[in-house]
């Protein structure tokens, strides 16, 4: 009871997309409520088809992902959506406000819930500095802003719609380092208390991960958390002391 809101478990998943090679196997993963899990990996291991899967963007092929202990596809797509926040890692907005950006369609958002959202994420420091500040225009897809802006517009977004499982695809590129540092602030505070998996790229954001999970050709490599994956010498060790 009360611990299993935002439990997430994946049970003997396989995933394929249309050319039918194998891109997840078998994978079996309990993630606790409020845990924080860091996927990380070298390219193509398939970190991003695990986050598609579960928002649902894709269906399991075989297998089934459980949240809050009940199978997904039992739920409504909108049930899931509501209880799951997600960055992308480029971000698109829609073309409009930054305030109707971060408000999402939440009509009963106030201003100052819409204010102290983007000020938990460190956002609110560059909105302001716009002409127009909140109601300044982001144009089509957000081209006005930089993929930083996009991302801590979108942890401004998660963090007003207080979802229990929070996703995230950390940048990887055109982040400078005053806005990286910001990102990692407004992580830190959506991940409170909260089932958070990251895609992560930034040490800083691996280091506290409860535990980081190596994924390799569609399966856990190694599991642990930072110092126990340095201690086994392995594929994260590679990874990450190069
Ligand atoms: C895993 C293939 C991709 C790779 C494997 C997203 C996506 C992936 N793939 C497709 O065929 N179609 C798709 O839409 O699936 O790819 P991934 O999940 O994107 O891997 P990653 O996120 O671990 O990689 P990266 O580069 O982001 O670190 O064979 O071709
Ligand atoms: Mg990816």
């Amino acid at each position: 009871p009360g611990t299993i809101r935002g439990e997430i478990q994946f049970e003997h998943m396989y995933f394929w997309y249309e050319d039918e090679l194998p891109v997840i196997k078998d994978l079996n993963l309990t993630i606790q409520h409020g845990e924080t899990i860091a996927l990380v990996g070298s390219t193509g291991g398939g970190k991003t088809t695990i986050v598609n899967l579960l928002c649902r963007f894709y269906e399991p092929k075989r297998g089934r992902i459980l949240i809050g202990g009940h199978d997904y596809t039992d739920l409504s797509l909108q049930a899931i959506q509501s209880r799951i926040g997600v960055v992308l890692q480029t971000p698109h907005l829609f073309s409009g406000t930054i305030r109707e950006n971060i408000a999402y369609g939440r009509l009963k958002a106030s201003q100052q819930d819409i204010e102290a959202a983007a000020k938990l994420v460190g956002a609110d420091h560059f909105i302001q500095r716009f002409e127009h500040g909140y109601d300044e225009q982001v144009g089509e897809g957000g081209v006005l802003l930089s993929v930083g802006q996009k991302q801590l517009i979108s942890l401004a977004r998660a963090v007003l719609s207080n979802p229990e499982i929070f996703i995230m695809d950390e940048a990887t590129s055109s982040v400078d380092t005053l806005t990286e540092s910001m990102i990692q602030k407004g992580m830190e505070a959506i991940m409170q208390d909260r089932t958070s998996i990251i895609i992560a790229h930034r040490l800083s954001t691996i280091k506290t991960a409860h535990r980081i999970l190596v994924i390799e050709d569609g399966q856990i490599a190694e599991m642990g958390n930072h110092a126990e994956l340095l201690k086994l010498k392995g594929k994260y060790y590679n990874l990450y002391t190069r």
